[in-house]
Formats: structure tokens, sequence, C-alpha cells
């Protein structure tokens, strides 16, 4: 028989969560950057091999919600929780106060009594032998499992164990997903999550978190590759300025990286026309969250 089953990442924004699923179904799938709070919905990413299948959800760092989108992104963790059969606990090694990651799946504690979890150490290249021990012994007893798993998940270290210990915790099925797909989001929500992640890599601190991606149009030009047309949606019209920089140069810019990065991931010729739009509190706009691409 076959296992099969929904597995959870939870952990604090940059812990590495995008970079393990990332590294487990081995295709750079969701987005990653050095900044916190880059994920922001919920997205899936599929394993498979001979006898199971490990369908990831990557979750939206656990933060105390402050506006509208951060709200809408708990609710995304809380719904990967509640679909989940094993949650994974991943906790940055490298950050001075353990217990704080413990504490932030404390609202949590209800829903994982009905769940297999696994307790898993992030980014252990960072810190020596000794210095481990010593931070496993600071939350021995308090996190959630009494085995830790250590990983590097940025250096592909133990991920093979981790697959391991993923598969015996879940329940026999048979596959839900097709053994060649990769995940259950469309390719128009990807090509947006790369212009935004362009955007956070190209323009580092001036534009925070007020950008949003939306594809308008997204068509086969018959052969010869796709035609795609993005919208940035801003906050400020000083932004805008940002974005677009000295005669258009900063957006020319990030049409080019974002259109190689485009067509890496979806193995074609890519056509990439970009727009930049104002639009004021869009955060605070609950319809405009929710829809999908
Ligand atoms: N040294 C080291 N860095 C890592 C490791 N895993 C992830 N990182 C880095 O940590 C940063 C955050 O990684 P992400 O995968 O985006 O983290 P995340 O938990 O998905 O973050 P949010 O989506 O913001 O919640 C990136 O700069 C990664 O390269 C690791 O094992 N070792
Ligand atoms: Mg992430």
């Amino acid at each position: 028989m076959t296992k099969c089953g929904y597995v959870a990442i939870l952990g604090i924004p940059n812990a590495g969560k995008s970079t393990l699923m990332n590294k487990i179904i081995g295709v750079d799938l969701s987005i990653v950057t050095h900044k916190p709070q880059t994920t922001r919905n919920k997205i899936t990413g599929i394993y498979t091999d001979r006898d199971s299948q490990i369908i990831i959800l990557d979750t939206p760092g656990i933060i105390e919600p402050k506006y509208e989108l951060q709200s809408y992104m708990m609710k995304e963790v809380s719904s990967s929780v509640n679909d989940a059969d094993t949650v994974i606990h991943l906790i940055d090694i490298t950050q001075p106060r353990l217990q704080d990651q413990l504490i932030i799946i404390e609202p949590y504690r209800d829903f994982l009594r009905r769940k297999k979890t696994l307790t898993v150490l992030n980014k252990i290249d960072e810190i020596s032998q000794s210095e481990l021990e010593r931070k496993i012994s600071e939350i021995s007893g308090k996190s959630l499992n009494d085995e830790l798993i250590p990983v590097s998940a940025k250096y592909h270290f133990n991920i093979k164990k981790l697959i391991e210990e993923i598969k015996s915790s879940l329940p026999e099925s048979n596959f839900l997903f097709e053994p060649d797909e990769l995940t259950n989001r469309p390719e128009r929500f990807f090509v947006a999550e790369i212009i935004r992640e362009k955007i956070l890599e190209l323009f580092e601190e001036e534009i925070p978190y007020s950008v949003f991606v939306e594809i308008t149009e997204f068509k086969d030009r018959k052969g010869n590759g796709s035609f795609i047309s993005a919208d940035i949606i801003l906050d400020r019209e000083t932004q805008k300025a940002i974005i677009i920089g000295k005669f258009g140069s900063a957006l020319k810019q990030l049409g080019t990286t974002a259109r190689i990065s485009i067509e890496q991931f979806l193995s074609r010729k890519v056509y990439l026309d970009l727009f930049v739009k104002v639009r004021k509190n869009w955060r605070k706009n609950e319809s405009f969250l929710k829809r999908k691409f």
C-alpha cells in the first residue's frame, strides 16, 4: 500500500520554510529571499517517489497580525494546519531566543494534538557542533517532539532522513496527485511570485511589503513561448517612481531579470510586459486580497 498525505511547514518568518519545501521536491517553486515575510499564501509542492507522495504546504511565517494582509496570511497558516496530516515545526537554530519560536505555535496546540508532528532544526550549517548541542538542551522537553531533526535546508543536509521521517508519519492512501505533478497552483501564480521576488531583491529597503503583482494576460504565442502582462501594484506614488527609475531603467532591469527566471521556470520563451500602478491602501482591501490568480 502506498503512503500519501499533507504536510504543513510552520515557523517564524525567515526560518527557511520555503527553502525546505523546495529542497524536498527538488524544484525552486516557492520564492525565497533573505527578508522576513516573503511567503504570503499557502503554497503546495508535491514530492512523489515509488511508494509515497508528500503534499507539502509552505506557509507564511507566523506573526502577530497588524494589518489586513497579515491577518490574511495568518488565516493561510491556520488553514494549512487544518488540512495537514503531519505538521513540521521548523526552528531557525541561529536565532538567539529559541523559546520565542516555541511560543508561536501555542495557538495551534489544540489542532496539533490531532496531528503527527516533527520538530526540525534548520540552518545548522551556521553553528558549531557544541553550539548545536547546547541549543538542543535549551529546548529539550519544551518542543512538540522529543526527537529533534537537525537539517540544513540550504545545503541539503539531512533532507533524505527528513523525507523518511515524513513518509513514516503519513497515512496509508492512494496518491492524490499524478506522479509528475509538482504543484496544484497554476503557472500564473508562480509567474506573479517570481516578479514579486525580483522586486524584493532589486529594490531592497525602498519597496517593503506593499507590493502586489497581478497577471493581467497570459497567452500562448502559437509555438513561440508565452506572452505575459502583469501589473505591479503599489501603495504610494513615490514607490512608483523608484520602480520605474530614470528613463525607465529600473523597470527595464526588473523586466529582464524576471523574464529570465520565468523562462527558466516555465522552460519556454516568454515575452513579459510590466505596468506599474498605484492603488492606495490595497492591503486593507479584503476583496482585493481574496482575489485569486
Ligand atoms: N545558512 C542557512 N540559510 C538558510 C537555510 N535555509 C534557508 N536559509 C536562508 O534563510 C532565508 C529565508 O529563507 P526562506 O526559505 O525564504 O524562509 P521562510 O521561512 O520561507 O520565510 P517567510 O516566507 O518570510 O516566512 C534565505 O536567505 C535562505 O537562503 C539553511 O539551512 N542555512
Ligand atoms: Mg517562505
